[in-house]
């Protein structure tokens, strides 16, 4: 694996994954690699991991803050939050060890808009950095290094991490090489000036970060495979949402309101996500690029039908049969996508520019379409915000997708009052379960709930959902908004006292 390394300087720093875990101590900010399961770093973790469950046996404390891009993998989030490693995490935690110590109050989560993660790091908000351990696919005779396959903050922490752990990842694809756009325009007010990017496949930055040698303590070489999490075919609910979903892109199109080629589509993850994707296949529309977080399966796929043009990313997110389609064929998929660091495939001016389509995953939306995407039952947290709110708020259609019941009807997907709001209803232009699409553009929000609670919702709870809209219409405050505030997490509670939120 050493030819991956080209440079003497950092060949000479190569040292075992336990060396270059014992440079990190309790206490410390660490920076790491990893995006939704690509390009973190895989040995130094779980090194770090046992160092931790040693200290723990010796009954000394060690825990550390760990920043990444976004959810890594077992390897790190599991193994990390297993040994009870971890004091603070952030921007986002898909990781089930973690989430279960987050909701069980023994780690602290900030939650995080992925855009901003950068540049409130550079602001200094989140306190000093002390080691960043980043992936990547090797180091050029220059002393440059390849990015791997996620960029996420890997610049924002080469840059200000005071010392710097690399892990050379030969399971990489060489031929990641080139296929980066790491841009170093950024800077905080007041000396910030427009981002030059205009369309989705424009280039604006260099394949390669730079790094500053002396900072770097321990190069690792690994081998190792992503996360790769299996890919699940979409159901029937993920195909109805689809087909409701592509049915009203084709209107928007014969409106005039798109052109035929679509917009750039961002996608969230998911089998719903890929479901869309796929359906986009046999769509009647061509030339389309994406401008996402993600590039998932049905995004391979797309490409490969040849109706996808090009997709930018912060970060791959592939089953490993696509990922091993993607590494047989790199050389030919690298030229159609570009990966770039996570404050610039999510930048609100960027999305707002290119006037992204936007469709992501929600928990429960209410009658009114504020959308809650992150906590289950108003306080327990599932994934986080990730990049929805950096999309939603800028798209030129913010769409959110969901069936309409979830745990097999015990939970209604659309609910009186949202027990938790990351997407207000300023910024949730349409909602699609199996049941229906709703277009709340342009309508107020009496309006928007008769629309949801006939389109969107469950048969089996539109009829409560008409009582309590029509007893609020009686019974509220003011009217703007109508609302019950003695009943509207009814639904919630029941569900908590009872597990399901439908009257015994
Ligand atoms: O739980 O795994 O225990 O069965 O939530 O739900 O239906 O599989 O759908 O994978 O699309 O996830 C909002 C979580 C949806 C996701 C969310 C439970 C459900 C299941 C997953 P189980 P599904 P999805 C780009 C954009 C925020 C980040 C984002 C998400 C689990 O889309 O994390 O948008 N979004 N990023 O049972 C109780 C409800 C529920 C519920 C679903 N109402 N009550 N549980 N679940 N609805 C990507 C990134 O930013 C990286």
């Amino acid at each position: 694996a050493s030819d991956r390394i080209g440079h003497a300087g950092f060949a000479a720093k190569r040292r075992s994954a336990q060396d270059a875990a014992a440079l990190i101590a309790d206490g410390m900010a660490v920076g790491m690699s990893g995006f939704t399961g690509s390009g973190y770093p895989k040995a130094v973790p779980l090194a770090l991991a046992d160092r931790i469950t040693a200290a723990h046996s010796a009954g000394d404390p060690f825990r550390v803050k760990v920043w990444t891009g976004a959810s890594t993998g077992p390897e790190l989030d599991g193994a990390l939050a297993k040994a009870d490693g971890v004091e603070f995490r952030l921007p986002y935690n898909s990781d089930p060890i973690a989430r279960e110590r987050i909701n069980r109050g023994e780690m602290q989560y900030f939650d995080m808009h992925l855009s901003q993660v950068a540049p409130m790091a550079w602001q200094g908000f989140l306190g000093e950095l002390d080691v960043a351990v980043v992936e990547v696919t090797g180091i050029t005779p220059d002393g440059l290094l390849i990015p791997s396959a996620s960029v996420g903050n890997n610049k924002t922490w080469l840059d200000r991490a005071k010392g710097i752990i690399l892990e050379v990842n030969s399971w990489q694809n060489a031929a990641l090489e080139g296929m980066h756009d790491i841009y170093y325009g950024t800077a905080l007010p007041p000396s910030r000036v427009p981002i030059p990017l205009t369309r989705a496949d424009d280039r604006i930055g260099e394949p390669y970060f730079r790094v500053d040698p002396d900072k770097v303590l321990a190069v690792v070489e690994t081998d190792s495979p992503d996360r790769n999490a299996p890919f699940t075919p979409p159901d029937d609910s993920a195909r109805a949402i689809a087909g409701h979903l592509l049915e009203f892109l084709g209107h928007e199109v014969k409106m005039g309101r798109i052109p035929a080629s679509l917009l750039p589509l961002q996608s969230g993850v998911g089998n719903i996500a890929n479901a869309v994707l796929t359906g986009l296949i046999d769509a009647p529309f061509d030339n389309m690029v994406s401008y996402t977080e993600v590039i998932q399966d049905g995004m391979l796929d797309l490409l490969e039908s040849g109706k996808l043009r090009m997709a930018s990313a912060t970060a791959f997110s592939l089953s490993p049969e696509a990922a091993t389609r993607l590494n047989a064929d790199m050389a030919r998929f690298r030229n159609k996508m570009i990966l770039r660091p996570q404050e610039i495939s999510n930048h609100p001016e960027l999305v707002r520019r290119l006037g992204c389509i936007a469709m992501n995953g929600l928990i429960e939306a209410d009658i009114y379409g504020n959308v809650n995407s992150t906590h289950v039952m108003g306080s327990r947290i599932q994934n986080g915000i990730g990049g929805s709110g950096d999309f939603a708020r800028n798209a030129y259609l913010s769409i959110f997708m969901t069936p309409s019941t979830a745990k097999q009807g015990k939970i209604s997907a659309i609910v009186p009052h949202a027990s938790h709001v990351d997407h207000i209803n300023q910024d949730v232009q349409v909602i699609v379960t199996e049941q229906g699409l709703a277009d709340l553009r342009g309508l107020a929000p009496r309006q928007r709930a008769d629309l949801i609670i006939n389109n969107c919702a469950h048969p089996d709870y539109r009829p409560m959902l008409k009582d309590y809209f029509a007893r609020a219409m009686k019974g509220s405050y003011g009217l703007q908004s109508p609302m019950l505030p003695a009943e509207a997490f009814a639904w919630h509670q029941r569900f908590i006292d009872t597990g399901s939120m439908m009257p015994g």
